[in-house]
């Protein structure tokens, strides 16, 4: 056997991030390289991490925490053609053009589509999750524990590096505010959230600016929502939104026994419910503390070699832990580069010169404009200079910025109608076609009447 059949690489999670991992190995392999064991540990019951939607929330029926937050009726918020992987197009996929916003089922098919066909899915070993990892100085190498969920059975084995794939947008960030304790209704986080249906003709307030935000709110009001209250920490969202939507600051507490919530400018509102849509927190239970990534929900991590290996100790790496303008496509890059180290054809610097580099891009994103475009550069400029490091297939990623700003221009013109817009493809060239049906009155999500509705 040779060094490198002898390495093990695990791999933790198998959603967006992992999967790009796997095909990143499988990529080499079929370019003749002498490829590493691999093993990818996945909680759930099978591949495709916050795609792969589950009903439940709070405990899984295994008694883990429930990963996802993904819900129903959830239509991708940016375009398709902004994350398109490089080396599979949707077209390949699904064999003619699609609109540019699919449902979740057409993103998960999309993503699991690609593993499916590289005949890889032996190397997934799903419904087991990693309990532990922890690092041994003297032999340089990771002693990993899993559990099978079904069987409660344990497995302790050693690994040459770890790739940590498991998101971090699962484990809420949840603040409390003076009188929640005995609000008369409904508290929940928006990782729980899962039908808008639950709403309809009531009176809702979301607290927080961003993503989940916006489109929690819009879901609500695709779905029958009476009113929609947004509250704003530090700034609102700033969308031109229906008449039975209003902006306030931030909420300052609830009357007693009540429905009652007050807001920083002095005004009220009674609400049946309130969603707090206030971000995840980055959370590593099954690493030991000294191989735990703790930064904020940013573009620049902290404690991460090009995003990608931990300074600390590179063998260990993270994909996906960035704030994301870009996402399928920025994980394939992650993963190729950190393929490419894993195979000795690409190293990390020094400690010294990680932490320099480190330093440099952090100046550099601290010096990024307030704006989204100065924004979606940055992330851009990353995602570029990563893909130059491997062979992972080069695309317009410029022509990705661009379409990026025409997005949030058409969010800006109209947040309930920017769905209904096509935008075409960086990878074929190809021009999606329109949606048969405009977002705000489809509301069949299915596979069929996405793709197959939409076949000329
Ligand atoms: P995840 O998809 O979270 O996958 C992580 C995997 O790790 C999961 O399968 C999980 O079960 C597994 N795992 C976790 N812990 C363990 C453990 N201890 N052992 C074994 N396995 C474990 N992005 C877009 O591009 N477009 C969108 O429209 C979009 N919408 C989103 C909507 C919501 C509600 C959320 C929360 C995110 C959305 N995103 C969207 C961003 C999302 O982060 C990415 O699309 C993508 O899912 C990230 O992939 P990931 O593999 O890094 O993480
Ligand atoms: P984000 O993008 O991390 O945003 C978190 C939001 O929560 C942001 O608007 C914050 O406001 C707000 N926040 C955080 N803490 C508080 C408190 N204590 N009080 C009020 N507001 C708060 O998370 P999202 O869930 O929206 O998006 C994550 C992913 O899910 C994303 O990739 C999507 O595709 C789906 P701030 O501006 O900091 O004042």
């Amino acid at each position: 056997m040779s060094a490198m059949t002898s390495k093990r690489v695990a791999i933790i999670g198998a959603g967006p991030s992992g999967t790009s991992c796997l095909r990143a190995f499988k990529a080499a392999q079929e370019k003749g390289a002498d490829i590493p064991e691999i093993v990818c540990f996945e909680k759930q019951a099978d591949w495709g991490g916050l795609w792969n939607y589950n009903w439940r929330t709070g405990l899984d029926e295994n008694g883990n925490a429930v990963h996802g937050s993904m819900y129903r009726h959830l239509w991708s918020n940016g375009p398709k053609e902004c994350l398109e992987f490089a080396d599979y197009t949707f077209e390949e996929h699904f064999g003619f053009p699609i609109p540019s916003f699919p449902p979740r089922e057409v993103l998960q098919d999309y993503i699991t589509g690609r593993v499916n066909k590289s005949g890889i899915k032996h190397w997934v070993r799903c419904n087991t999750v990693v309990v532990t990892t922890v690092y041994d100085d003297a032999t340089g190498m990771f002693t990993l524990t899993s559990k099978d969920n079904k069987t409660k059975e344990e497995t302790v084995e050693v690994f040459d590096n770890v790739i940590c794939c498991t998101g971090h947008f699962s484990t809420p960030n949840v603040p409390s505010f003076p009188g929640m304790e005995s609000f008369c209704g409904r508290i929940m986080h928006a990782h729980d959230f899962r039908a808008a249906e639950e709403f309809k003709d009531k009176d809702i307030l979301i607290i927080g600016t961003s993503y989940s935000a916006e489109d929690i709110a819009s879901q609500c009001y695709k779905y029958g929502v009476k009113s929609v209250t947004c509250s704003y920490r530090t700034a609102p969202m700033g969308f031109h939104w229906p008449d039975n939507f209003k902006t306030v600051p931030l909420l300052t507490k609830i009357e007693s026994n009540s429905k009652t919530c007050h807001f920083k400018d002095g005004t009220t509102a009674d609400v049946d419910a309130i969603i707090l849509c206030t971000g995840y927190q980055h959370y590593f239970p099954f690493l030991e503390p000294n191989l735990q990534l703790k930064t904020a929900n940013r573009l620049h991590c902290d404690s991460l070699h090009e995003g990608v290996a931990f300074i600390d100790n590179p063998k260990m790496m993270y994909i996906g832990m960035q704030d994301q303008w870009f996402t399928f496509n920025m994980f394939d890059a992650q993963a190729w580069y950190a393929r490419d180290l894993i195979l000795g054809r690409l190293t990390v610097p020094d400690r010294a010169g990680m932490e320099a580099d480190w330093k440099k891009q952090r100046e550099a994103e601290e010096a990024v404009e307030a704006t989204d475009e100065a924004n979606i550069r940055y992330q851009a400029d990353y995602t570029e200079r990563l893909q130059n490091y491997t062979d992972y297939p080069t695309f317009d990623i410029e022509g990705v910025v661009q379409a990026f700003l025409v997005w949030e221009h058409n969010k800006h013109e109209n947040i309930m109608t920017f769905r209904d817009q096509a935008h075409k493809s960086l990878m074929t060239g190809t021009m999606a076609p329109v949606h048969h049906t405009p977002w705000l009155k489809a509301f069949d999500d299915s596979i069929e009447s996405y793709v197959a509705g939409n076949k000329k």
